[in-house]
């Protein structure tokens, strides 16, 4: 009889590869990223819509966490707002580990925070889609990693789009 169990150095070995695949796609995905030319939405200044959209996300080594509000519970949550809105994200570090949270493409990035509960806020005007992540090298991989989906109010480059409540 034969057995399809994976033991556990087959099961390293896996993991290992599927590691480097990962690590493959996101260097190809930064390369992509920076060769792709300026968007409109980043090219035009946004103008501001006067609204906040506030987020809690409390993170962790294999990702962020949703507290509140229709992300609660939610890993690596995906964060939707309006162009123009202003984004409050407060980060609560939820482990004994140094953590962050930072936006890729706005370029903002919060306090290192190197103890479980510590809290920061950062605060930035929504311009275009991004995601945000941890900046300790090996976090984003591990799984500190979310998307902010960022919604254009009438976007002339086709049909007007309905503003999210
Ligand atoms: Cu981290």
């Amino acid at each position: 009889m034969t057995t399809h169990r994976i033991n556990q150095r087959q099961r390293a070995g896996i993991i290992g590869v599927m590691t480097s695949f990962a690590m493959v796609i996101f260097v190809a995905l930064g390369m992509l990223a920076c060769d792709a030319p300026e968007s409109e939405s980043t090219a035009q200044a946004v103008q501001a819509s006067g609204e906040t959209q506030e987020f809690t996300l409390r993170g962790y080594m294999d990702g962020y966490v949703g507290v509140g509000g229709e992300i609660d519970g939610e890993k690596n949550p995906t964060l939707q707002v309006n162009a123009g809105d202003e984004v409050t994200l407060h980060f609560i570090n939820g482990e004994n580990m140094p953590h962050d949270i930072a936006m890729k493409g706005h370029g903002i990035e919060s306090e290192m925070l190197m103890r479980p509960d510590e809290e920061t806020t950062i605060s930035f005007t929504a311009e275009s889609d991004d995601v945000y992540y941890c900046t300790v090298p090996g976090h984003e991989q591990a799984g500190m990693i979310g998307d902010l989906q960022v919604q254009t109010v009438g976007d002339s480059s086709g049909e007007p789009q309905a503003r999210l409540e």
